[in-house]
């Protein structure tokens, strides 16, 4: 009785601590469950450029959009998937260093690192169109067709409107009863959230309502060792083709794209 008194306590207490939060406090007994942990198998793999620091990704029109990052090199590009080959570009100048996009309603969205800006493209052309404020950080972002998700590398994501940029809720992403921090690119897959976490290996499936994390993806030697050497050349991407269900995965720096099919371990 006591240890579910703290558990229920300090769960409401993360929650109050992180804002509006939609999670619903003892809806379910925090903590001890196992989420299921899923493996991989790779479909294909592709040429992917080994200069591009991706910090977004999304399937389009049978193309890839993709985001790249750093001062001075940070892009949106139209990518085709099958060569890698960069079909069309638009540098993102300096202070900017952008960060994760989605595309919603004919626009694609992308954020900036540290600036609280973020800009809008019109999806066919590429061109700019807008930009928009936001508070914290931007790292990865993520659409479930009606708010923009945004995620700023601690465990929350805001589900913004995207007419006027407004925070309709915001939801704290737990494992169990643990937050899992540093929640990177994200993709909304099938009514869940996947989403990269830095330097990590894995990806959390997370459920938008609660927040709770829903599974994990163990992408543990996807790409085989001494083909990145950076250190920052870490798991970040995630696409997904709606039309024919087929999941994109790569890395920053990382040569190859994958197109991975999950396996339940
Ligand atoms: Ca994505």
């Amino acid at each position: 009785m006591v240890v579910l008194l703290v558990l229920t306590f300090s769960f409401n207490s993360f929650a109050c601590q992180s804002g509006t939060v939609a999670n619903l406090p003892g809806e379910k007994t925090p903590g001890n469950e196992r989420v299921p942990i899923y493996g991989y198998e790779v479909v294909r793999a592709w040429p992917h450029d080994p200069d591009a620091f991706t910090q977004g990704l999304v399937f389009h029109d049978g193309k890839l959009l993709e985001s790249t990052g750093e001062v001075g090199r940070s892009s949106l590009r139209r990518v085709e998937l099958e060569t890698g080959k960069v079909l069309q570009k638009v540098d993102v100048p300096e202070p900017y260093f952008a960060e994760g996009i989605t595309l919603l309603k004919g626009r694609i969205y992308q954020l900036t690192w540290q600036h609280q800006l973020g800009f809008s493209y019109d999806a066919w052309t590429l061109d700019k169109i807008g930009q928009f404020n936001y508070q914290g950080e931007g790292w990865g972002l993520t659409t479930d067709g009606q708010s923009l998700i945004l995620g700023d590398g601690t465990n929350r994501l805001r589900f913004l409107d995207p007419d006027n940029f407004q925070v309709r809720k915001t939801i704290a992403v737990l494992d169990g009863s643990t937050p899992v921090y540093e929640i990177n690119e994200l993709e909304y897959v099938q009514g869940e959230i996947y989403a990269n976490i830095w330097h990590a290996d894995r990806i959390a499936r997370i459920d938008p309502q609660t927040g709770r994390i829903l599974g994990w993806i163990d992408l543990t030697g996807l790409l085989s060792r001494g083909e990145v050497r950076d250190e920052e050349a870490v798991l970040n991407g995630i696409a997904y083709d709606e039309t024919n269900g087929r999941l994109f995965v790569t890395g920053k720096l990382w040569p190859k794209l994958f197109e991975i099919r999950l396996k339940r371990k």
